[in-house]
């Protein structure tokens, strides 16, 4: 249970905020600080109260493990604190150090003073959450720190460290040392020099030819706010503290901010928020599971991927040896890391002394030997289940007892890789996104065998690394591909009934796909696509996919590496130039098919491709391969560039209303006689319970 603990100080009252992990503001913490305020104004012994949070967190503001439930709103809210500490007669005075955002930044702005050290981070970041600061941030920031730092502080949510404000009304006196005896001393003089309550709902605000100002504020942030309503609130919101009376201006922050909550853009980056820090929870392993250290690690393969592997470790300070066959590879992967480096500090993102460090700490080599203190070893090797069995039968000779051997392999079998080994327990699959170094998202592939605290050292090492890790059980394509590889096969089909690769991928990236599916094959090579194809027609012969995309590769169409594919290509250029001989080539293929192709809507395209991704994401969550729905969304918008704004195809499939997928998913079933179609039993189960997905 959560409480504020109250102690006396003399005659200072401190109440503590505590609610791990960082203090947000829920129902019972809201409950114990009020009854600390209640306490402390009736004890006469009581001249002054200090609210204090930890060392990590003033408070990370309103407790968002509440939002949508009673509690969240349930009285005393965080409005009602805030004005029964703003009401109270003794000095409140807020002592702030670690995290100070969102509610918890508007209940320091109710107290009469502020006391802070120098590196706490100040921030009113609900704009990331799709909403606004709610209560009273948008009228009380403007009125410590000025309308332009407050305005940037809330478009933006970004934090600001207490010590950049330093001279504005937002702080009283910086505290040296210990928090809580700074900021009782600082309590004392209060009381001492009879200071007068300050409150800043009472500062007068003024900001010369402020509607010039707003309308220019508005014209800038409409470029950047792309499909996300909030900022440009946030700025109506602070406008209104400039404009109308307190309480008024109170009530515009209000409307704006209930307005908010209820946007579907909203509830997609709340979803995104929370995905994100769940998909690091694993059902089965322990939070407090004992991880292994990793401070070494090895990369067999300098390529790509390698590379790219290498660096993520390298900017996160663990050395890396990386391994290739031939002196040759090795140097030319060597000398990529280094340009990567050198390009990031022409842009100003990183300092000589940065690169030197890194690139201080990779050790290249050929000899397996040198892999004999590595603690995690990854290999980026050529996809083929033969030269893995290579490589993993020479790890198991090298490695040391507990080292995790990890393979990044996109399609093979996790257990059968581990099985080359005498130790499949600490085998597991780390499955890189290219550019690896860039890409956001790793998927975890949990063996059979694979032991938990190796699942739980490996997602301690992803987020160490800033990746979004996302567990997947072993089967063909773990989540991402597997799903994506329906969302190819069903474009397919739209071109055989009429469209055109230009069509489909304008409609999919109107819709906010960054990329649509012919594009996205061009880029990553259309051959890929077809392996897969030729492996499934001999495994899975009752899967139907278009004959089309073969033609294309027959003909050597791979895509941007060979200057044609779906479009055509310029040297050195990566536009998507439509190519009449493609379309020529489609008019042809469906005389003989004999289809009359048909004009499809651009609605019909988007359903068709992302409610493919619903229903094998239905299965996958059926099939155990993904433990919930916010992990398979978090892979769609860390790895496959799916749109934030729509919070990935499980909530998609929700915010349509899963009735209404699934009865177009009966609908495509019919006229395509495709039984992929017919809605995955979990979609009809939740259906008939009136359930959603996520
Ligand atoms: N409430 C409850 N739990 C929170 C929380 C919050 N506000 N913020 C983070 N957590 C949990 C998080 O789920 C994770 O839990 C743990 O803390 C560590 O988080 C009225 C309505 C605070 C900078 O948007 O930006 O106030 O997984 O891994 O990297 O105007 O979390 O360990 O169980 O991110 O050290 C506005 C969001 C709310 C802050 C810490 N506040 N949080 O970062 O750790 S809306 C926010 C963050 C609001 C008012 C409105 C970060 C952090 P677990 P973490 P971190």
């Amino acid at each position: 249970m959560s409480s504020a603990n109250y102690e006396l100080h003399g005659s200072t009252a401190v109440i503590t905020l505590d609610n791990p992990p960082v203090n947000g503001l829920g129902f019972d913490l809201r409950c114990g600080i009020v009854a600390g305020i209640d306490q402390a104004a009736a004890d006469p012994a009581v001249k002054a109260v200090v609210l204090i949070g930890s060392d990590r967190a003033f408070s990370g503001g309103a407790d968002i493990r509440e939002f949508g439930s009673p509690k969240s709103f349930a009285e005393p809210n965080l409005h009602s604190v805030i004005n029964i500490i703003e009401a109270c007669r003794k000095p409140v005075i807020a002592a702030i150090g670690g995290v100070c955002m969102g509610g918890g930044t508007e209940l320091a702005l109710g107290c009469h003073f502020r006391v802070a050290v120098a590196n706490a981070s100040i921030a009113l970041p609900e704009v990331k959450l799709g909403l606004l600061p709610g209560a009273g941030g948008t009228q009380r920031m403007p009125r410590v720190i000025g309308v332009e730092a407050a305005l940037n502080m809330i478009v933006s949510g970004n934090p600001v460290a207490s010590e950049k404000l330093k001279g504005t009304a937002l702080f009283d006196e910086f505290i040296d040392g210990d928090l809580l005896q700074g900021a009782l001393a600082f309590s004392g003089k209060v009381v001492a020099e009879k200071r007068p309550l300050k409150r800043v709902r009472d500062i007068k605000i003024d900001y010369p030819n402020q509607e010039a100002f707003f309308q220019f504020s508005r014209n800038m942030v409409k470029g950047v706010a792309g499909p996300f309503p909030a900022p440009m609130k946030c700025i109506d919101a602070v406008q209104a503290a400039l404009t109308k009376p307190f309480d008024q201006g109170m009530k515009v922050e209000r409307t704006l901010f209930l307005q908010l909550m209820g946007t579907p853009e909203s509830r997609a980056l709340r979803h995104a928020f929370f995905g994100e820090r769940t998909a690091s929870k694993i059902p089965d392993v322990p939070a407090d599971t004992p991880t292994r250290k990793i401070a070494r690690v090895g990369v067999i393969g300098a390529g790509t991927m390698g590379g790219g592997i290498t660096m993520n470790f390298l900017n996160a300070g663990i050395p890396v040896t990386m391994l290739e066959m031939k002196q040759e590879a090795l140097d030319k992967g060597i000398a990529t890391i280094r340009k990567n480096y050198e390009n990031s500090m022409k842009k100003g993102k990183l300092t000589q002394e940065k690169l030197d460090q890194r690139m201080g700490m990779l050790k290249g080599t050929m000899s397996y030997d040198d892999f004999k203190d590595a603690d995690l070893i990854i290999e980026a090797v050529f996809e083929e289940i033969g030269v893995k069995e290579a490589v993993f039968k020479k790890l198991d000779e090298v490695a040391k007892p507990g080292a995790i051997l990890a393979s990044n392999t996109s399609t093979l079998d996790v257990n059968k890789i581990a099985n080359f080994t005498k130790r499949p327990q600490d085998v597991v699959g780390m499955h890189f996104f290219s550019p690896a170094n860039v890409m956001k998202l790793l998927e975890v592939v949990r063996g059979a065998a694979t032991a938990k605290d190796v699942m739980a050292t490996v997602m301690q090492v992803a987020k160490k690394i800033r990746k979004t890790a996302v567990v997947s059980g072993v089967c063909d394509g773990f989540i991402g591909n597997r799903m994506i590889e329906h969302y190819g096969r069903v474009a397919g089909f739209l071109l055989e009934e009429g469209a055109t690769p230009a069509q489909v991928d304008k409609a999919m990236e109107k819709w906010g796909m960054a990329m649509g599916p012919f594009r996205m094959g061009d880029l990553a090579g259309n051959d890929i696509g077809w392996a897969i194809r030729k492996r499934r027609y001999v495994e899975k012969p009752s899967i139907r996919y278009a004959k089309f995309a073969d033609r294309l590769c027959e003909q050597g169409r791979y895509g941007q590496k060979t200057g044609k594919g779906w479009y055509l290509y310029q040297a050195g250029n990566r536009k998507a130039i439509p190519d009449p001989e493609v379309d020529q080539m489609l008019e042809d293929y469906r005389k003989e098919l004999g289809i009359t192709p048909r004009k499809i809507s651009d609605a019909e395209i988007v359903a068709r491709c992302i409610y493919a991704l619903v229903n094998e994401g239905a299965r996958i969550l059926e099939d155990g391969i993904a433990s919930r729905a916010s992990d398979i969304d978090m892979i769609y918008l860390t790895g496959y560039g799916f749109p934030l704004h729509r919070g990935g195809p499980m909530l998609y499939a929700d915010e349509v209303g899963l009735y209404n997928v699934a009865r177009s998913m009966k609908e495509f079933a019919a006229s395509s006689g495709d039984s992929f179609w017919e809605p995955a039993p979990l979609i009809v189960k939740r259906v008939a319970e009136g359930k959603s997905l996520t």
